[in-house]
């Protein structure tokens, strides 16, 4: 099948999120409104996605990411100047407020009772933030105030791969008046595998055998059937589930060719878990997808470091926080930094990009530093920011 093929058999076959019109014309007004004043705009992908097993969705596969990275990042495109479009999972982070929201940072703890100046009336004191908060807080409500006051910011949410996808297509067409402009920068953790809809089931999965006549009209082929034949008989009440699923249809290529303006900028992150495959895996992203940029990153130390991968010399470039600026991680292992730098030494390849070296002095490098330590997002943005600016003026002349 033909890509051109492929995407009209999945977006004909499927029912686009019934949120799709509304985005649309919200994305076209915010659009429009910076084409006219030349700036430059990103759409940033952030935040897993879903993949229902009914159609009436009780059950779903999920997966990790919080869209720590593309919450950040789009704080850090905001202070270059960057209008942004925060195409996000549903309930996961967003840019500003996740400084104080989900378990790690509820909000809840930020805040104290003001000692009250009347004590007969102390039921009805200020609500304040804590002293030790008070500059970071004011700080990030000020950004926060700004992108919205300055219409720079538009959240747009989707909750499955399929909703991904129909707001990626819509995007990438309305971003064309922006020309060289657009930036892509995609981040969300999108699942590779779903179940199509013709092997959906429309109701609950029953864990036990529903008797014929209960069964309802709507299911073409009998609920046992649905997932390969795969409901072993265990016992005669329960029963197991085998799911299979299909390959999710890969975009990325008429992202470039097709939906995109031309001139603009496409930014993929490449995720794995081990070290000896992220370089090659994110090579490969780049020459099957033709995108201007990968990053690829690894789970387990995705807030320390990330590789670059372009067509271009240097083609491999790290990027680190020093060790003395990493955050705190729960999930990350951090005797893992710079193993996959030194696989793919080991293959004995050729590179020309010479071994990442660690500032010493932070005044040098201009890291920002947070109440956790410098977010590798502050290195990321401002050199593809340059590696953006070289493209557009490439593209001018
Ligand atoms: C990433 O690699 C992101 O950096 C993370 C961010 C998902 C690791 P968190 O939300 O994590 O900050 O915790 N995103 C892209 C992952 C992905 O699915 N890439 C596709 C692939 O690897 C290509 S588009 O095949």
């Amino acid at each position: 099948m033909s890509p051109a093929d492929s995407e009209s058999a999945y977006f004909n076959n499927y029912p686009p999120p019934k949120a799709l019109p509304k985005h649309e014309s919200l994305a076209r007004s915010f659009i429009e409104y910076h084409v006219e004043s030349n700036r430059r705009v990103v759409l940033v992908t952030s935040g897993g996605t879903t993949v229902p097993l009914e159609n009436q969705t009780v059950r779903f596969i999920d997966n990790f990411s919080a869209g720590t990275r593309g919450a950040t990042s789009a704080e850090y495109f905001l202070q270059q100047g960057y209008a942004v479009i925060f195409l996000h999972r549903q309930f996961s982070l967003l840019p500003y407020s996740r400084h104080y929201s989900h378990s790690t940072n509820c909000f809840l703890d930020f805040m104290d009772e003001a000692s009250p100046s009347d004590v007969s009336n102390s039921d009805h004191g200020h609500i304040v933030v804590r002293n030790e908060y008070q500059d970071e807080m004011r700080d990030v409500l000020r950004k926060y105030r700004y992108a919205k006051q300055n219409n720079l910011l538009l959240l747009l949410p989707f909750t499955t791969v399929s909703e991904y996808l129909f707001e990626l297509r819509m995007l990438a067409k309305c971003m064309n008046p922006l020309g060289p402009n657009a930036l892509f920068y995609l981040a969300a953790a999108v699942s590779d595998f779903f179940i199509p809809r013709d092997r959906m089931a429309e109701h609950k999965i029953q864990s036990s055998e529903i008797p014929k006549e209960f069964r309802s009209p709507e299911e073409a082929v009998g609920a046992d059937d649905i997932y390969t034949g795969g409901f072993e008989q265990k016992q005669e009440s329960s029963k197991k589930l085998v799911v299979n699923l299909d390959p999710v249809p890969k975009f990325l290529h008429q992202l470039v060719n097709g939906w995109s303006p031309e001139g603009s900028m496409i930014v993929s992150f490449k995720l794995e878990t081990d070290p000896n495959l992220l370089v090659y895996k994110a090579q490969t992203a780049l020459e099957r997808y033709a995108h201007h940029l990968v990053i690829g990153n690894l789970l387990s130390t995705r807030k320390w470091e990330v590789v670059f991968v372009t067509p271009n010399p240097p083609h491999e470039r790290w990027i680190r926080v020093p060790k003395s600026r990493r955050s705190k991680s729960i999930s990350g292992v951090e005797d893992q930094v710079g193993k996959a730098e030194a696989a793919k030494r080991s293959l004995g390849e050729q590179t020309s990009a010479a071994p990442a070296e660690e500032p010493t002095k932070e005044e040098d490098t201009g890291y920002i530093a947070t109440r956790e330590g410098t977010e590798i997002e502050s290195l990321i943005i401002p050199e593809l920011v340059k590696l953006h600016t070289g493209m557009i003026e490439k593209f001018k002349r």
